[in-house]
């Protein structure tokens, strides 16, 4: 699905409208200042980018709250230029890299890559399953329900006009799962998607996990894989410069399995690293989670250790 020379385009998108602290918009600024397209180059890969997006396109908006969601406009206006950027660079079989940035912006890297590759296949890696509705949700926080808009779930929001319904929930599957809200817990049986919570990284092990992820959402391995990564997946002894961090989490190991095995299918078309804020804890911690980012990034293009 890729062009040769191998291509990774970096979407440096610091926005953190779809959560409520400061600092997320930084995380993609400092996974570039640690040295990433460096580290991509060295990899062998040509990469692409040309600065950090900077939304000029919501400028002026005035956003009150529509029901429960805060920031509405703000954040369809965002996700819909991040999945113009994602979708040119898929469509060129370039393979976008978003950085992030809260986890909203996955409507839009994902919508993009649908764009390019409509039978694509998302494995969402997260403590969160990131499905709430515009009714279920609680937080009104709308980096906990990307999910349910690309399914098409919930009441229609005419702001959001422009997000496809085109994501079928036979395609998509969770590893990590740890902080399901009851309303989620319900939208996840009623359309009968597959989770691997983190009881069944504990009772499988995560080379297991992966390969029963896989066999459920692409049982020949001929789809297109885009994966969503939210650093909360980690255990926050790993990663904890992160909004929403939960206790119980993947190692730094497991992690980085995930990565490196879905990039020996051969079907990675897209990568999102999303919510790691550089303002959350201590100078050390905000190094180290980083760190763990970029070397998340590195790990599903391809690097190996030996
Ligand atoms: N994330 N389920 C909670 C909510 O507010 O809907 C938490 C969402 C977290 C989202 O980490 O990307
Ligand atoms: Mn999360
Ligand atoms: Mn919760
Ligand atoms: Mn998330």
């Amino acid at each position: 699905f890729l062009a040769s020379p191998l291509t990774a385009a970096i979407v440096g998108c610091p926005f953190s409208g779809g959560q409520p602290r400061v600092g997320v918009d930084q995380g993609p600024i400092h996974m570039v200042e640690a040295g990433l397209v460096e580290q991509l180059t060295e990899l062998g890969w040509k990469v692409k980018f040309d600065g950090h997006h900077q939304f000029e396109e919501v400028n002026g908006i005035t956003d009150p709250p529509i029901g429960k969601l805060k920031n509405p406009r703000l954040v369809s206006t965002v996700t819909e230029a991040v999945a113009k950027a994602v979708g040119g660079h898929a469509n060129k079989g370039e393979l976008p890299v978003t950085l992030g940035g809260d986890h909203s912006l996955a409507m839009g890297t994902i919508s993009g890559t649908l764009d390019a590759h409509p039978d694509a296949c998302v494995i969402w890696i997260d403590a969160h399953a990131d499905i709430n509705t515009a009714e279920s949700t609680d937080s009104g926080n709308i980096h906990g329900m990307p999910v349910s808009f690309l399914l098409g779930l919930g009441s229609p929001i005419p702001e959001f006009g422009w997000v496809k319904p085109i994501l079928k929930p036979e395609r998509l599957v969770y590893i990590g799962l740890r902080d399901v809200d009851a309303g989620e817990k319900r939208i996840l049986k009623e359309n009968k998607i597959k989770a691997f919570s983190m009881h069944e990284v504990d009772k499988y092990g995560i080379g297991k996990v992966v390969e029963m992820a896989l066999d459920h959402v692409n049982p020949k391995r001929a789809f297109p894989i885009h994966l969503s990564f939210d650093v909360d997946a980690l255990d926050p002894s790993v990663a904890p410069s992160t909004g929403t961090p939960v206790r119980g989490g993947l190692t730094f190991r497991e992690g980085h399995y995930i990565c490196e095995a879905i990039w020996e299918t051969g079907l990675l078309v897209a990568l999102d690293l999303m919510e790691v804020n550089p303002s959350l804890a201590d100078a050390a911690s905000v190094k180290q989670t980083v760190a763990v980012g970029c070397s998340l990034v590195r790990a599903a293009l391809g690097e190996t250790l030996l």
